[in-house]
């Protein structure tokens, strides 16, 4: 902790008034920094990663300068370790052990589905020298299936093969398989592998033949695999919120990489932010477009509520095109609130009255702060909440009109029933 204490603070404040012993620390930072005071600013910026994730909200965005006083103790995600600055210990692997909010468990199960047959998870293996590794060229998508009365279901599987062919044509890439095939796989999945509830990721690639960026002899690849994946960012997240910032990175710019496919390539800016997010101490980081307006975040689509009314970047705004951003927009209708997509500017998130953000990995999570400004009451905002119970009732089989979104997986476990 010193560590970083001394980093952020140093230019400005003797070490010897900085230990473990505050009181002297604190004055001396309320004395140069009122809201807004430069050291406190600088302070939380620098060291966001040390602050309790409450304790600036609590005491209002720029009032969280009083904070720094207190012991600061590191997040949860860092569960105790000093920090160093390093990605590993932001998320990843701390001396090897494993550490983080974040999911970051995969489970293998017994299948993977390849080119139209069943494989075993250890190998779904490829060459090295495969087209993808070098030059990105991968397609994928990320679908879930939950558990339902009715036994498992795959919500809006058709939709998202939809969106994987839509993306292997932006790419050129011939994708065999029709969205029946890429179902029935997942259907299959979902079987031998004695799933309840799972994670599916298909990917399509170009494969191992030629070298160069010009694909020759590639053959596509096209896999489909499938585990328990739970919260995306953090067990609490959906009922408490998170924290996030507006990345210094800019969402991939029209005319550089199509923002409606869902591209592994894209996902190296996406990188970019979560990992800038994660080192800063943020649960997430949101981009903006070229043109500097709210786009959305490194996995997440963005929605903002204000008076009662919900606006949601548009695809032009290089968003990817989110099922959960249609189903969003779909259940909006329903409860009757008002929602458009439009360009959002930036300082929108900090007055906003609710920001959420939507994605099959994320469903529906409440934002509570973006760059240490709390939004609305720092909580799950009335909306939010009302969208997220639909959208539970909706994907748990629970909403008769929606059940056309659910697919039910034939001859899977079903469960007991009493
Ligand atoms: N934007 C991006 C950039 C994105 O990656 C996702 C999904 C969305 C929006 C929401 O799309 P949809 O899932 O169709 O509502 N991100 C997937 C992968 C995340 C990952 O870390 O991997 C996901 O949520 O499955």
């Amino acid at each position: 902790m010193l560590v970083g204490r001394r980093r952020a603070v140093g230019k400005r404040l003797p070490p010897e008034d900085w230990g473990e012993k505050t009181g002297a620390a604190k004055d001396h930072l309320r004395e140069r920094g009122g809201p807004g005071g430069r050291v406190c600013g600088r302070w939380i910026a620098d060291s966001a990663g040390g602050l309790v994730a409450g304790e600036a909200r609590r005491r209002g965005s720029w009032d969280g300068c009083a904070a720094v006083g207190k012991r600061i103790r590191p997040m949860d995600w860092r569960r105790g370790e000093t920090r160093r600055g390093s990605l590993a210990e932001a998320g990843g692997e701390v001396r090897g052990r494993r550490v983080g909010g974040y999911n970051r468990s995969m489970k293998p199960t017994a299948k993977i589905w390849h080119n139209g047959r069943l494989i075993n998870w250890d190998d779904a293996k490829i060459h090295v020298l495969s087209h993808v590794t070098s030059y990105g060229s991968s397609v994928f998508e990320g679908i879930r299936c939950y558990v339902t009365k009715k036994g498992p279901a795959i919500f809006r599987g058709r939709e998202h093969m939809r969106r994987l062919q839509d993306s292997a044509k932006i790419y050129r890439m011939d994708l065999k398989y029709t969205v029946d095939e890429l179902m029935a796989a997942m259907d299959e999945l979902v079987r031998v592998n004695g799933m309840e509830s799972c994670y599916f990721r298909p990917i399509v690639m170009r494969g191992y033949g030629d070298v160069g960026v010009l694909p020759g002899n590639n053959p596509i690849e096209t896999y489909v695999a499938c585990w328990e994946w739970g919260k995306y960012l953090g067990e609490d997240a959906l009922a408490r919120g998170v924290d996030v910032c507006v990345s210094s990175w800019t969402r991939i710019a029209p005319n550089t990489l199509p923002a409606m496919a869902k591209a592994g390539a894209n996902y190296m800016n996406a990188q970019l932010i979560r990992m800038e997010a994660a080192l800063n101490g943020y649960a997430e980081g949101i981009a903006l477009d070229e043109a500097g307006y709210v786009s959305e975040g490194s996995g997440e689509n963005i929605f903002v509520v204000r008076d009662g009314k919900i606006v949601t970047p548009p695809l032009g705004a290089s968003v990817l095109p989110g099922i959960t951003r249609d189903t969003v927009m779909e259940l909006a209708r329903t409860l009757g609130i008002p929602i458009v997509e439009s360009l959002v500017p930036r300082e929108m998130l900090y007055i906003a009255d609710e920001v959420f953000f939507s994605g099959t990995a994320a469903e529906i999570t409440p934002v509570r702060s973006v760059d240490r400004i709390e939004i609305g009451s720092g909580s799950r905002g009335p909306i939010t909440e009302k969208l997220q119970k639909l959208f539970f009732d909706v994907v748990e089989g629970n909403v008769p009109e929606r059940a056309g979104w659910l697919t039910p997986v034939s001859g899977a476990r079903q469960p007991v029933q009493v």
